[in-house]
């Protein structure tokens, strides 16, 4: 199946709508997996081999302006600054928007308030905030499961980035993958706290998507992640319910480091950690060994995001100076 027959079937008669407004605006979140999303049962559709377990990051993400356009070719902005079309970031943009409109030229005006390339999944906030742009530009009325289903055509975990707060993604078991899409968690954590470490803003040495196709075909560890992430999935869930931090901290800590063991043992060998990811690992290990109770997840890039609660920030703060942090549930 094809992207295109899968809008063909979220939007029906909607896609031969007229525009309802002159500018469709949209705002989406970044979010981080606690629980991970890596391997595909489809490569086209980004239909995932497990389900995972976000937490959108506020106010953190992208907002999309999307217009039509009379010229001849389409126009991006990114920040405020014109971007050539032919750099691979409009190319997957445009490729998009031509499974909707093929014949439309747009002007296409995205921001951003969170370090691109860093592994801070910003295609997730990005494709989320252009279908919810796209949505209100032609008064479709979308659903957010719907939603959140187009979106994953962009990204896979751009499903997620449709909600704000905890998000579970849910595999599906469909060939048209109508039953894999992201629902949000009702349960909040004010308390929580997110620390972006950044390492590095260069670009990654290689695309998450390749990383998990070569991983899936190589790694023989791979067989292991699915029943390791339906264990987590539920114990994560089990701790958001209770609120217990410690448990959260453990398996997600847990979680990132099994699925970047799933890398490490692919070939050729993938690792996304230079030196100083290494460094800060061993670190916050030390902090917790002290008693500080402070928890990593990393992507696919070598930035990690720490786990904390409010009563730990400045404790946090004054071991990791450069952490900037956030508080997802303010
Ligand atoms: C995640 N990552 O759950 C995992 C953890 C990276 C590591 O989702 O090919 O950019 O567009 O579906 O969504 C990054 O993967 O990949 C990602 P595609 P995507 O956050």
């Amino acid at each position: 199946m094809k992207k295109s027959d899968v809008i063909r079937l979220v939007l029906g008669d909607r896609l031969s709508a007229t525009p309802r407004h002159t500018v469709g605006k949209a705002f989406a979140p970044t979010n981080i997996a606690l629980c991970k999303y890596w391997g595909k049962r489809d490569q086209e559709l980004n239909l995932p081999q497990t389900g995972s377990l976000s937490i959108s990051l506020g106010d953190k993400g992208a907002i999309a302006e999307l217009s039509l356009s009379e010229r001849m070719t389409d126009e991006i902005s990114f920040n405020g600054q014109a971007v050539d079309l032919e750099i691979s970031f409009s190319k997957r943009l445009l490729t998009f928007l031509n499974l909707f409109y093929p014949n439309q030229r747009f002007h296409i005006n995205i921001k951003t308030n969170i370090p691109m390339a860093a592994g801070l999944a910003s295609s997730a906030c990005g494709f989320a905030s252009i279908v919810q742009a796209l949505d209100r530009l032609y008064g479709w009325e979308l659903s957010q499961r719907e939603q959140s289903i187009l979106a994953r055509l962009g990204s896979g975990s751009a499903s997620r980035s449709v909600y704000s707060g905890f998000v579970e993604w849910h595999a599906g078991v469909q060939a048209d993958g109508m039953d894999s899409y992201a629902e949000p968690i009702k349960n909040t954590w004010p308390t929580l706290c997110v620390g972006l470490l950044i390492m590095s803003e260069r670009e990654k040495p290689i695309s998450s998507r390749e990383a998990m196709q070569r991983t899936v075909a190589t790694s023989p560890l791979y067989s292991a992640w699915p029943s390791a992430v339906a264990k987590d999935l539920s114990s994560l869930k089990q701790a958001i319910i209770e609120q217990d931090f410690q448990e959260l901290g453990e398996i997600s800590e847990s979680n990132a480091m099994t699925m970047h063991a799933t890398m490490l043992s692919a070939w050729p060998s993938i690792t996304y950690a230079i030196p100083e990811t290494l460094l800060a690992m061993q670190k916050i290990w030390k902090y917790r060994n002290e008693g500080l109770p402070v928890y990593f997840t990393q992507d696919a890039g070598p930035n990690l995001k720490l786990l904390f609660l409010e009563k730990e920030a400045a404790a946090v703060q004054a071991a990791f100076p450069n952490v900037e942090v956030i508080l997802p549930f303010r």
